[in-house]
């Protein structure tokens, strides 16, 4: 697959994302352009409601046709295994419906692999590519930033498969040091770099997402491409780390697509709830990754939800705060 085919899926919202996680191995039309009938698409053969129903008709892989990215560690006969590995190194296979190591898999973004890592209270985020060795474990120095509980996804498209994700939760023993969700802020440094994010995400339709890239106050213009687009963007969501991957708007070369200082992406998340972006950016021969945190649903949409209700999430609700904050509320 080339980079502009899997960029123009990309453009048509996040059917392409959320969807191409979905657990629907035989759709053979996955995007569609319309991001009001990616329920349908993603649903196919079912035709249910992913977020609102809840009689959904019962069969093992109907719930997992409408879960977002990451959130399982085998899904559509592929499963995510960590195997030992030295200090230092981080260590996994991929295997496939046979039982058997999968060694073959379609490039994507320049890469057969990507291993994404963020602890569980979403900081610590790594983004990094393994090597696959002959006997299909991938190997890569390891990303994991200190002890607490880690997920890992496994970001990949077995050979003449569909795009799949799966994660699984690796724990590094120590002390742990645990971090709040920093709160919503539309700005944020890194390495010297401001990046600026407009647009909020709004769950069940597609939303443009801008983040516009500063340095020493002066606009970045120059964005390297890195993996084949001017930026990345990992959505993690709070309470349960389902995964997001969106690849912006346009291609570097294709005439169109300035390097900077904005690059903007059309994302759709599963839920309301409170979010962690990561960005991904190259300039001056360095890959930079912007952290923010964003609310999703601050205004009523859900367009598909059923009405009278909030958008209700099929996974837990992201809720740990308010449970938290409220004395003689124990956990039963
Ligand atoms: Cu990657």
């Amino acid at each position: 697959m080339n980079t502009a085919t899997k960029l123009s899926g990309f453009a048509l919202g996040l059917a392409a994302v959320f969807g191409t996680a979905y657990g629907v191995g035989h759709v053979a039309d996955p995007v569609t352009p319309a991001a009001d009938t990616r329920h349908e698409t993603a649903g196919a053969g079912h035709g249910s409601d992913p977020l609102g129903s809840s009689d959904s008709p019962g069969g093992d892989q109907t719930g997992a046709a409408h879960l977002p990215g990451g959130l399982l560690v085998s899904d559509r006969g592929y499963t995510l295994q960590p195997v030992d590995a030295p200090n230092g190194q981080f260590a996994f296979r991929i295997t496939g419906p046979d039982g058997a190591a999968v060694t073959g898999y379609e490039i994507a973004h320049d890469k057969r692999m990507h291993l994404i890592v963020a602890r569980r209270d979403l900081s610590g985020f790594r983004h990094v590519h393994p090597e696959l060795g002959a006997d299909g474990t991938w190997r890569v120095d390891s990303p994991l930033g200190g002890p607490g509980v880690w997920r890992a996804f496994a970001d990949f498209t077995p050979s003449g498969g569909e795009p799949l994700t799966l994660g699984v939760d690796v724990t590094v023993p120590g002390q742990l040091q645990p971090r709040p969700l920093p709160a919503p802020a539309a700005s944020t440094t890194v390495d010297g770099y401001t990046v600026t994010l407009t647009g909020t995400p709004q769950p069940g339709r597609t939303s443009q997402l801008t983040l516009t890239v500063s340095r020493d106050g002066k606009p970045v213009t120059d964005l390297e491409p890195y993996l084949g687009a001017y930026g990345h963007l990992v959505a993690l969501r709070q309470g349960d780390l389902a995964y997001l991957h969106v690849h912006p708007e346009g291609v570097p070369g294709d005439g169109r697509t300035p390097a900077g200082p904005a690059v903007s992406f059309a994302a759709e998340v599963p839920s309301a709830g409170s979010y962690r972006l990561y960005l991904d950016f190259r300039h001056g021969g360095a890959v930079h990754t912007a952290e923010f945190t964003v609310l999703a649903g601050d205004a009523p949409a859900a367009p598909a939800s059923t009405p009278g209700t909030r958008a209700t999430p099929t996974a837990p609700t992201p809720t740990a705060d308010a449970g938290h904050g409220a004395p003689g509320h124990g956990h039963n």
